[in-house]
Order: structure tokens, then sequence, then C-alpha cells
């Protein structure tokens, strides 16, 4: 598929994604969340070990985009909400939480909508100082969708997540960190340093346990603990029998950095 709304680019183990509409501070269209699922698949289908998601220009993604629901006053334009909810954002929140990788969201400008939510939905979201997340859904008579209630529920409870749902305003990067739902604010500057820095790093870990941690995070939000202990218990099994496990035990005995594989 040749790709005209979005970028990807390889650099051994690592992929980088790039939302590329920036005159449209890369909004989703239609053809972009189809080229970005195409994307996915063929990322996690080539094993890489690593993926970062960023945007072109000056805004990583403004949602929606809104012309595509212009027209025909039931609120549908193109396609019916339900249906675009269910064909292509709800599939791609799951989509990014299955990948058996570590999801790096580096938050180069603003963040709103959906495009705020996809970000959230990532493993570690870098943001440049100068951006801003906006659940910008209530100004125009929708309720945040991409997992936003959940995710904002879940991270910084339902206080924040209530206050930032109705009044629709920008949450700056230095807050959202410190409020726990990102991982760090950065100066502008160095955003895709850093995040290709995690990203190389990430890459050259032992992969298996890093999508087992995934895994088990997102399952510690509704099990309880003694679910929780036996879903250790069983990943933790499954983690032994890697050659990655054996690799690290290894090295460490031997006193030498590890040689992980991902198998
Ligand atoms: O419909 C469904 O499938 C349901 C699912 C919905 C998911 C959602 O994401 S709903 C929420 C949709 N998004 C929004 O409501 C945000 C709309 N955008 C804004 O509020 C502002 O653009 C921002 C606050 C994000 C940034 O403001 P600013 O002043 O920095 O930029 P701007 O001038 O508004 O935007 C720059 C350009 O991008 C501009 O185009 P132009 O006039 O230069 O040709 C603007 O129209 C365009 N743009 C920005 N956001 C969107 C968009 N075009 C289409 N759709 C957008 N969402």
């Amino acid at each position: 598929m040749g790709f005209e709304t979005i970028k990807v680019e390889i650099e051994t183990d690592v992929a980088v994604l790039t939302l590329n509409r920036p005159d449209k501070l890369n909004s989703f269209t239609r053809r972009m969340h189809e080229e970005i699922m195409h994307a996915l698949t063929s990322i996690e289908r080539r094993a890489e070990r690593a993926l970062v998601i960023t945007g072109a220009g000056r805004g990583f993604c403004a949602g929606q985009d809104l012309s595509e629901r212009r027209s025909d006053g039931d609120g549908g334009g193109e396609m019916a909400l339900n249906s675009a909810i269910e064909t292509y954002y709800n599939p791609l929140i799951r989509k990014i939480r299955a990948l058996r990788m570590p999801v790096i969201c580096a938050v180069n400008g603003v963040a709103a909508g959906a495009g705020a939510n996809v970000a959230l939905a990532c493993d570690i979201v870098l943001a440049a100082r100068s951006a801003s997340f906006i659940q910008a859904f209530a100004k125009i008579g929708l309720v945040p969708d991409a997992g936003g209630t959940w995710t904002l529920t879940q991270v910084i409870g339902p206080a924040r997540a209530r206050a930032l749902a109705m009044l629709a305003e920008p949450l700056s990067s230095e807050r959202a960190e410190a409020w726990g739902l990102i991982y760090k604010a950065v100066d502008d500057e160095v955003l895709m340093d850093e995040a290709m820095t995690l990203a190389r790093y990430l890459a050259k870990q032992p992969t298996l346990a890093l999508a087992a941690i995934k895994q088990a995070i997102d399952a510690a939000v509704s099990n309880d603990l003694h679910a929780q202990l036996d879903m250790e218990r069983d990943l933790q099994a499954r983690m032994m029998r890697t050659e990655d496990y054996r690799e690290g035990v290894k090295a460490f005995l031997e006193k030498r950095q590890p040689n992980f594989t991902g198998r």
C-alpha cells in the first residue's frame, strides 16, 4: 500500500510512524486510518522491536477530520459515527494495546480529540513542552472516545477526567506529566532524540518480557490481586522458557551486558 497520509521509517528493529497531514494538524481521515492499520499490521509482521508514533509539522493530531463529517446534517458525513468508531477508532486503540512491542508516542504539538486519546493509549508518552492535550469533544457535542473516558478515569481519576472532558481546555504537557498522565515533558528540540533513544534502548531489551509486562499491567486495571498473582505466575512460567531469560541470567553471572534477541 502506498502511503499518502503517514510516513513509515524502519531503523534496525525500530519503526517510526509519522502522521503526515501537517496542514490539517494530522487529523484522521478514513484514508489515514486505513494506512495506519495497514502499517501497524506490517510492523507487527516484521517483528520490529519498538515503535515510535509522532506527527509531522506543528501538531500531533487534531482528532477526526471534521470536514469528513460536515455534509448531511445527521452528524454522519461520509460515514455514520458509530460505524467510524467501530470500524476505525476502537480497532486502532485495541491494536496499539495488543502490539507485542513497546509503543512510544512522541507528542510534538497539540493532541486534540481522538488524537489525544490515541497518544494516551501508547505505552510511554513523551511530549514536547509546547504540546498540549485537549479533550475537544464536548465543544462539538460529543463524548470523549478512542478510550478517553476509560484512560483518563483510570490514570488521573474521575474528578480530573470529568473536568478535562467537560471543559475541553488544553492540558499542558508539563501538567500532564505532573498528573501522571504521560511519562515525561521534554524540551521541544530534544523530543525526537529522546524518543529514539528510548526506542533504541527498548528494542535491545527482552521483547517477549516487555510484551508480557504490557499485558500484565493492562490486566491489573480490572483484575483483583488474586487474579493478578495467577497471571504473573503464568506469564513468568512463559518467560522462564525464553532464550532471553537464559541469556539475562547468564550475562549477569558472567558480569557482562546481555545480548537479547527477542526470543
Ligand atoms: O466523527 C467521528 O468519527 C467521531 C469521532 C470523533 C473523534 C474526534 O476526534 S472528535 C474531535 C475532533 N477534533 C476537534 O474537535 C479539534 C478541532 N481542532 C481544533 O480545535 C483546533 O484546530 C486545535 C485546538 C486542535 C488547534 O488550533 P490551532 O489554532 O492551533 O490550529 P487551527 O488553525 O485551528 O488548525 C490548523 C488547520 O488545521 C486549519 O486548517 P486551515 O484553515 O488552515 O485550512 C484547521 O481547519 C485544520 N484542522 C484542525 N483540526 C481539524 C482540522 N481540520 C479538520 N478536522 C480537524 N479536526
